[in-house]
């Protein structure tokens, strides 16, 4: 529908001074800080997508460390259960700088066991076997770092310096990964299948990890003008595809894509149709695991009760003892 609201041009050009700072910040590509000024909808859309990502970190612990006491030799159970850690500590710098934008703790872990926060639609599927942890590794985490290098840069400093530190541990993650599925891939042939097959379930899921097709894609065009987001959904989904393909002959497994050709005119790999019914399927709550994950979230949490209390009374305690011997 057109619009019929003509723009007042001179209502356009007042614009105060702290937002012609923030402008000037984006446009040098500079940094913003938290003391800085910022429109309410960059803190909101940042809040939105800081705290998605840290909930999905906090999610996606679930479907690893179910293999960390079934993983096949101590130095295999010692990588994994390494990994895992690296994911909690994902999911609490990418907290903590959602805090610098005034977003609560208790505010965003809230909407997350109440169902009303989103995470990744990726940690709703189920992991029946170890090549899983191979393919988690080589493909969520592969995809994660596509889409997280260009977030090191993001505009908002806070995320973009805990994006660092994060893109450096996905990295390992990715190599483990990669390196799993290389190991039963020069196995058996029942160990080679189980490669196979794991792949073939986690290869178009992964691909959804980078969100809607471009034209479905409502955040990326103000997000990408804000300099949070670098690159659009599609670029970054292309760009992992093409990173996919020449791993994928090196280990000796075959990408699940019958239409997947090299295109000599783009020199690109275009890729077949990706079913974004199952994508919507599972952002609605009804992927084969959303239940179950959140359920043990809310259970973790509350197992976790005793923990939080015990470190506020003696927060309580710490607090006390100061007072008292800045008194004395
Ligand atoms: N799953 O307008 P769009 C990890 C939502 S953790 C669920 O394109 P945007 C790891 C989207 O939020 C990996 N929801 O949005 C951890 C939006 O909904 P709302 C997590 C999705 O923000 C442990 C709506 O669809 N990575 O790697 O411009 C172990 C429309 O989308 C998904 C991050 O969070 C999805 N896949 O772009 C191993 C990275 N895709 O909010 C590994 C940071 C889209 O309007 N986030 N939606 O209700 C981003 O880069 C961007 O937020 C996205 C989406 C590319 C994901």
């Amino acid at each position: 529908m057109t619009s019929t609201i003509t723009p007042d041009p001179s209502a356009s050009a007042v614009i105060s001074v702290e937002e012609q700072h923030f402008n000037d910040l984006i446009d040098a590509d500079s940094r913003i800080e938290p003391r800085d000024w910022m429109p309410e909808g960059y803190r909101k859309s940042l809040v939105r997508q800081i705290s998605q990502h840290a909930h999905s970190e906090i999610i996606g612990m679930q479907p690893e460390s179910n293999w960390i006491t079934r993983a096949p030799s101590l130095k295999r159970k010692a990588i994994l259960m390494a990994k895992v850690q690296d994911e909690a500590g994902h999911g609490l710098y990418l907290y903590s700088a959602a805090q610098t934008l005034g977003a609560t703790r208790d505010d965003m872990t809230d909407a997350l066991i109440a169902g009303k926060a989103r995470y990744s639609s990726i940690f709703n599927y189920p992991t029946p076997s170890w090549a899983d942890m191979g393919s988690i590794g080589w493909l969520v985490d592969g995809a994660a770092i596509c889409n997280q290098v260009p977030l090191c840069r993001a505009s908002y400093g806070p995320y973009g310096r805990a994006m660092v530190r994060i893109c450096k541990e996905e990295s390992f993650h990715q190599r483990q990964g990669f390196e799993i599925l290389l190991e039963l891939m020069q196995g058996t042939e029942e160990q080679r299948q189980m490669a196979q097959d794991s792949v073939n379930r986690w290869y178009w899921p992964a691909l959804m990890m980078f969100g809607p097709p471009d034209d479905d894609s409502p955040n990326s065009a103000q997000s990408m003008a804000w300099k949070i987001k670098r690159h659009s959904n599609d670029e970054l989904r292309q760009r992992f595809v093409n990173m996919l393909v020449p791993q994928a002959a090196v280990l000796g497994i075959t990408l699940p894509d019958p239409e997947l050709h090299f295109n000599e005119d783009t020199q690109q790999w275009d890729l077949g149709v990706i079913d974004w019914t199952e994508f919507h399927e599972v952002l609605a709550g009804r992927g084969p695991n959303n239940a179950q994950r959140l359920q043990r979230r809310r259970d973790a949490h509350d197992n976790g009760a005793w923990v939080r209390e015990a470190a506020a009374a003696y927060a309580r305690k710490q607090s006390a003892r100061t007072k008292e011997m800045a008194a004395s």
